[in-house]
């Protein structure tokens, strides 16, 4: 029987940042607390229903990639496990447990590292305007979902809470952040996604794009916030894979039916029925055993 779903974080700490489904807290001048609920959101909306376990299924995956990936390093990750954060934090072992991540504090560069290898949602709608991505030209006559000539570094802006992120070229993120840094980061972005790509794409999954943060330490780019979960990037499953359609995702595809079927006004935020909370869960611990070849600890 799956647990209640975590959807509010509640720590005697000072919160510094909150997004739609994690939460950022202050642990000491060093370190900062990342802990993730069981939230989700669809159309940028979170919805009334959590996914048990969710929160956990998504942070040790993240946890999974910054271990495996050549390219991952320097990240900002220190520790996972409870039993080796700050002693102060041990008391709240019980909501922290699977779910959080003790980081070392960044400055973080304001663009959203994204990396395309496929042509799909606002990429795909730009395309079809015209035949760019973020101001790129691509060759004509490409369908959507179509796997790029090559992985593309596609940044934009980091939009402030409630507001949508906005795509910008590669030659305005280097006018935002400076060409040699905007440089680093489209390189280690790309390098990341290419190394996940492979790994994923042989365990029958497609990574089509994700987003990065990166953030500056002693004058090293580091890899933060989480990288390469459901969250945050697009997982595609490769036996279904067919260019010339919106494919569907590994694990929000009943979500989005489910929304569709009721014509979802992809505004309200929403309860979803068992059946399609018990589905996408089934669908997260899938895509976990699938790319780390473990089970997560819940
Ligand atoms: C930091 N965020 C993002 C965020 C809301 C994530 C603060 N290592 C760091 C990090 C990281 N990662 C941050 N600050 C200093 N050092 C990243 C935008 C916001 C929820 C999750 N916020």
């Amino acid at each position: 029987m799956a647990p209640r779903p975590v959807l509010e974080i509640d720590l005697p700490l000072t919160k510094v940042a909150s997004g739609k489904v994690r939460e950022v807290f202050a642990v000491d001048d060093e370190h900062l607390l990342f802990v993730a609920s069981d939230r989700l959101s669809a159309y940028d909306v979170v919805l009334r229903s959590g996914i048990p376990d969710k929160g956990k299924i998504l942070t040790q995956m993240a946890v999974f990639w910054f271990q495996q990936l050549a390219a991952a390093k320097p990240h900002h990750l220190v520790a996972h496990e409870v039993a080796d954060f700050p002693r102060a934090l041990a008391p709240y072992a019980d909501l922290l447990a699977g779910r959080s991540l003790l980081v070392k504090r960044c400055k973080i560069i304001p663009i959203e590292a994204i990396v395309r290898g496929y042509l799909a949602g606002s990429g795909w709608a730009e395309y079809e305007r015209q035949g760019s991505v973020c101001g790129i030209p691509l060759p004509p006559g490409l369908n959507e979902s179509a796997r790029l000539p090559e992985p593309l570094f596609t940044p934009s802006t980091k939009a402030e809470i409630g507001d949508h992120d906005e795509n910008i070229s590669p030659a305005e993120a280097a006018a935002r952040i400076g060409e040699s840094l905007a440089d680093s980061l489209a390189k280690r972005a790309i390098a990341l996604y290419q190394e996940a790509h492979g790994w994923a794409a042989e365990r029958g999954i497609v990574l089509a794009d994700t987003k990065f943060e990166f953030g500056l330490r002693d004058g090293q780019l580091i890899l933060a916030d989480e990288v390469l979960t459901p969250d945050s990037s697009r997982f595609w499953p490769a036996d279904d894979y067919a260019p010339g359609r919106p494919q569907a995702s590994f694990d929000k595809q009943y979500v989005r039916d489910w929304l569709t079927s009721i014509n979802f006004d992809k505004q309200t935020p929403i309860a979803l029925p068992d059946s399609v909370v018990t589905e996408t869960r089934r669908r997260y611990l899938e895509a976990y055993r699938i790319l780390s070849g473990r089970d997560p600890v819940l």
